[in-house]
């Protein structure tokens, strides 16, 4: 009989539990890269292969090897770093990758560049941080992320804490990750997984696909909770969190031109107490194991395991291996997915600062010393940093006497407190070039000129200020969830894009396509018409993505949750 697996079914099968032959790669002076099956591996360490494609051709014509490094996602759940910490990382940054912080849409820090042969020592130096990169990446329950700031009330925190247990009970077991990382001795040894190994929640072959999971505090929506496979959305009373509704079935990934993959948003399951949280979590995770689709991998994620058995079934299983009932799902109301930029104070007087920042990527470039204005304030800054799911960074429980301080050190190195106009202020975009080897188009390194030329439309209607949601990725996986946004832009091809629009401001619709394959020029000529339009006759409060669905530029998407991004175009 064949064996109809995907390839990477099989790769997990035999990697006992998932060292491969990732040491011996390590060593191999000969290339800076690892083994194929390795690469993927890898990924459950927090690392992926990568190479420079800004020097591809170049280096082809010279017969040279790409120029592989790799890059290194840290788990960070609810994204609450210390100052000696961000120190570390900093300080890594240099050593070790780029030169840059390079904050995700998932709350942490990516490094880029690193060498095959500093990956032992990065590795080290972020544990020596007391972080870690494990199960970042790979076919596993990923970073968790939580509402920004969990200081902003007792709820806030209750989220935090939820982040931090669900992402520590839904570890990976192996012990392969410190064996290669952190103490290179057992590494030889290939007389198959130690009993440390065993995997209570994923089994050998843990998880079909990457599992993500986030928890949100309404009315605040900023870890875009539809759009994730799993989501908890506290339910407080009281100022106390009684229980929360617990989401299944979002993702975002696509692939042009196959039906069979599209962006989804989660379903509401139902309600659960905060004692029965993890246990739900932990049974919603075991379904997706063992009904998730193990033969194609683009069909793999829990959003369609959900559309292809159901919600009903769906639930009905969580239910039974939990052996309680969900309750039915409570009230909620979200009204936004951003962040507020600027300063905040809390319930107990502290303030917190929410620094905006483009693309998430900390450097110093001239005149805009960030990363170093960053390394001043760690330096003296006695509350945490908070990285946001928008890519942002909140500096948290700050004292009064101690806020003209950071805000000199942030004017010193020429690090605005506000955004040039609200469509920025509001604005992700996700890596693409030169990394990431999926991208079909730039997207963190276009997205801020494209927003400083549709600034001049704004100014010529009047709409600098207005929060509007924007966001840009150079392939259609998703990555800063443009389908959730207002303005929606996925890269087909070099300086090619698709443009969506009609998602809703506070996350809870997906938009439509509205065009296909347009560049600099059609975007401005296409977007210049819908914001003059909307200046002048949206409604009382109405948002953009409201309006251009309205005005007929798009229809809403239809009923049910997913939508087909290729061949939704205009309805
Ligand atoms: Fe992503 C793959 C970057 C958030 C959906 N993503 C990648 C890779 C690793 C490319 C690859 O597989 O070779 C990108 C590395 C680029 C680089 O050079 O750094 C990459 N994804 C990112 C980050 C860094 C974007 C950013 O600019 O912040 C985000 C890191 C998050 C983190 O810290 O864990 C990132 N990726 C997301 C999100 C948003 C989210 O999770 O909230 C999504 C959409 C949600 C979802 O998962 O459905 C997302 N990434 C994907 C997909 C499509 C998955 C799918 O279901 O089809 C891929 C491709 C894949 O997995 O095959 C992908
Ligand atoms: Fe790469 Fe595509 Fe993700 Fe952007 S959306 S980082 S291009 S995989």
């Amino acid at each position: 009989m064949t064996d109809k697996r995907a390839k990477n079914e099989i790769i997990k099968e035999n990697s006992r539990a998932l060292r491969g032959t990732i040491s011996a790669g390590l060593g191999d002076v000969i290339t800076g890269a690892i083994a194929e099956d390795d690469q993927q591996l890898v990924k459950f360490h927090g690392t992926y292969m990568q190479d420079d494609r800004d020097v591809r051709g170049e280096r082809a014509k010279k017969k040279l090897e790409k120029a592989f490094s790799f890059m290194i996602r840290l788990r960070i759940p609810g994204g609450v770093v210390t100052p000696s910490q961000w120190l570390l990382m900093d300080k890594i940054a240099t050593e070790y990758a780029n030169g840059t912080l390079r904050l995700t849409t998932r709350a942490t820090f990516q490094l880029h560049g690193v060498i095959k042969s500093n990956m032992r020592r990065t590795m080290q130096a972020i544990n020596a941080a007391c972080l870690d990169t494990l199960a970042a990446c790979g076919d596993v329950n990923r970073n968790v992320m939580s509402a920004a700031n969990p200081f902003l009330s007792k709820a806030h925190g209750e989220a935090y804490e939820l982040a931090r247990k669900l992402s520590e009970h839904l570890l990976p077991r192996t012990g392969a990750y410190h064996e290669i990382w952190l103490d290179g001795e057992k590494v030889e040894d290939k007389s198959g997984p130690a009993r440390a190994d065993v995997e209570p929640i994923y089994g050998t072959h843990y998880l079909p696909r990457k599992f993500k999971a986030v928890v949100a505090v309404p009315p605040a929506n900023d870890t875009d909770i539809f759009a994730h496979d799993l989501g908890f959305i506290a339910i407080v009373e009281k100022g106390k969190v009684v229980g929360w509704n617990v989401t299944v079935g979002g993702g975002m990934g696509m692939t042009h031109g196959d039906t069979e993959t599209f962006p989804r948003t989660a379903d509401v399951l139902g309600f659960v107490t905060p004692e029965q949280a993890i246990a739900a979590a932990e049974h919603v995770v075991t379904v997706q194991r063992d009904w998730g689709n193990r033969e194609v991998r683009k069909r793999a994620r829990l959003k369609y395991t959900v559309e292809d058995r159901g919600l009903e079934a769906y639930r009905a299983e969580v239910e039974r291996r939990l052996g309680q009932k969900f309750g039915a799902p409570r009230p909620f109301a979200f009204d936004s997915t951003g962040d507020p930029i600027g300063w905040l104070q809390g319930p107990d007087k502290k303030w917190h600062l929410t620094l905006y920042i483009e693309n998430g990527r900390i450097k110093d470039v001239p005149g805009r010393t960030m990363r170093t204005a960053f390394r001043e304030i760690a330096g003296i800054h006695a509350g945490e940093f908070v990285l946001t799911s928008n890519q942002n960074v909140i500096i948290t429980n700050v004292a009064a006497k101690a806020k003209a301080k950071i805000e000199g050190i942030l004017a010193a190195h020429g690090v605005s407190l506000t955004t040039s106009s609200g469509l920025r202020r509001n604005a992700m975009s996700c890596v693409a070039l030169p990394t990431c080897g999926l991208a079909l188009a730039e997207s963190e390194r276009y997205l801020p000129d494209l927003i400083t030329s549709i600034e001049d439309i704004l100014d010529t209607a009047g709409l600098r200020d207005d929060d509007i949601v924007m966001r840009m990725t150079g392939c259609p996986n998703g990555c800063a969830r443009p389908y959730l946004a207002e303005i929606g832009l996925v890269g087909r091809g070099p300086g090619l894009y698709n443009l969506y629009l009609g998602a809703a401001f506070d996350g809870t619709r997906l938009s439509k396509l509205y065009a296909q394959d347009v560049d600099h020029a059609k975007i401005l000529a296409l977007l210049r018409p819908v914001l003059l339009r909307y200046a002048k006759e949206r409604h009382d409060g109405e948002r953009f993505g409201d309006f251009t669905i309205r005005a007929g530029y798009v229809k809403a998407t239809a009923a049910g949750n997913q939508f087909h991004a290729d061949v939704a175009l205009a309805g």
